[in-house]
């Protein structure tokens, strides 16, 4: 038999299409030090469903998907039609990979236990974040976070398995359904992002080794409710005005956080008098964040300390969060201590 060795064509018909993100999640199998592909497939499991509510996402103004589903979730919030066919979906995506156990979602009260023997790895989800910006076709996201079960594998889910602190986890990403759909994903070894091509349906590698910019000029935060804020980042917020810093608030953290993370920002959802706890949820919203704002070299707080070291206490706990470029994070900290700290001398 003759062989001949493969050389690859000059033509522009043979142009590299880029690093899918599978061949990307293959070649950096290795870096987990218990690799062993579980993890792989699960992010694979994540992106076929991303891609799943990305059409769905698309379409939402012709299929009659948009709008409320008719129930509220735990939150007390009311869920939209996308934001279950989300739920849905990667629920089901999670569940046919075969090795997730169990998944907490935004959009579920109780932990799903997915009757999975051999599942080592618990999901938390939020499947649509900033959903209210479905029906006016503004950016939204899915926000994802990864850990090792904490009990021996087979065995009924604990608490433990659940309740684990953030920095634990051992994958955290995001898929912004925006101008374009990204999906960004850290496994601990730095971040990097795709971008989805619809035409061939792949994600590919467009954003690698992404960075967070040590400083930054655009401060994100709902200002409607500045009278119930602390003193401290009253302060803090009118040193980015005195700064001329850009205000850009889209509602949709996953959004918010992806402009500031290229850009070099702050995302602040602070605790008020009013919801001392702020608003957006620790286990499926903001670890997962935080994982990536740090493996980019930014930063996450809720204020007063670091946001992964946060030992959950509740399902759907809240936290207060201060994301973004190091530096910002720090001096809004620091407004925030000081102020509270001259209170407390009084
Ligand atoms: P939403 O309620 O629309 O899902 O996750 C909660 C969230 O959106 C974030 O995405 C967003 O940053 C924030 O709430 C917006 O809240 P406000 O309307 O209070 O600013």
């Amino acid at each position: 038999m003759k062989t001949k060795y493969y050389k690859p064509s000059d033509s522009s018909i043979a142009y590299s299409v880029g690093t899918t993100l599978d061949r990307f999640i293959k070649i950096k199998q290795d870096e987990f030090s218990f690799a062993s592909g579980e993890l792989s497939q699960i992010l694979r499991d994540i992106a076929l469903a991303a891609k799943i509510v990305n059409r769905e996402t698309n379409r939402a103004g012709l299929a009659n998907i948009g709008g409320a589903f008719g129930q509220t979730n735990v939150q007390g919030e009311e869920q939209q039609k996308l934001d279950v066919i989300a739920n849905i979906r990667f629920t089901r995506a999670l569940t046919k990979g075969g090795e997730v156990c169990a998944v907490v979602s935004e959009e579920d009260d109780e932990v799903i236990d997915l009757q999975n023997g051999s599942g080592k790895y618990v999901v938390a989800i939020d499947p649509l974040d900033g959903s209210s910006n479905i029906d006016v076709n503004i950016s939204i996201g899915t926000i994802f976070s990864i850990y090792r079960r904490a009990t021996p594998i087979g065995s009924p889910i604990q608490p433990e398995d659940i309740m684990q602190p953030g920095c634990q986890q051992v994958a955290a990403g995001y898929v912004l359904y925006g101008s374009s759909t990204m999906l960004v994903y850290t496994t601990g070894h730095g971040v990097n992002g795709f971008t989805y091509e619809p035409s061939l349906g792949e994600f590919f590698l467009s954003h690698p080794n992404m960075c967070a910019p040590k400083d930054g000029d655009i401060y994100s935060i709902n200002e409607g409710t500045s009278n119930l804020f602390e003193p401290g980042l009253k302060k803090y917020i009118e040193l980015c005005k005195e700064r001329q810093f850009s205000a850009r608030y889209i509602g949709s953290l996953v959004a918010d956080f992806h402009r500031n993370l290229l850009k070099g920002g702050i995302y602040i959802y602070p605790a008020t008098s009013k919801s001392p706890k702020g608003k957006l949820r620790l286990l499926y919203e903001a670890n997962a964040l935080a994982f990536i704002a740090e493996q980019a070299g930014g930063m996450a707080t809720d204020g007063y300390g670091r946001i992964l070291d946060i030992k959950p206490t509740s399902l759907h706990q809240r936290t207060p969060l201060f994301i973004g470029s190091p530096n910002m994070v720090v001096e809004a900290e620091n407004y925030l201590k000081a102020f509270q700290e001259r209170v407390v001398e009084k």
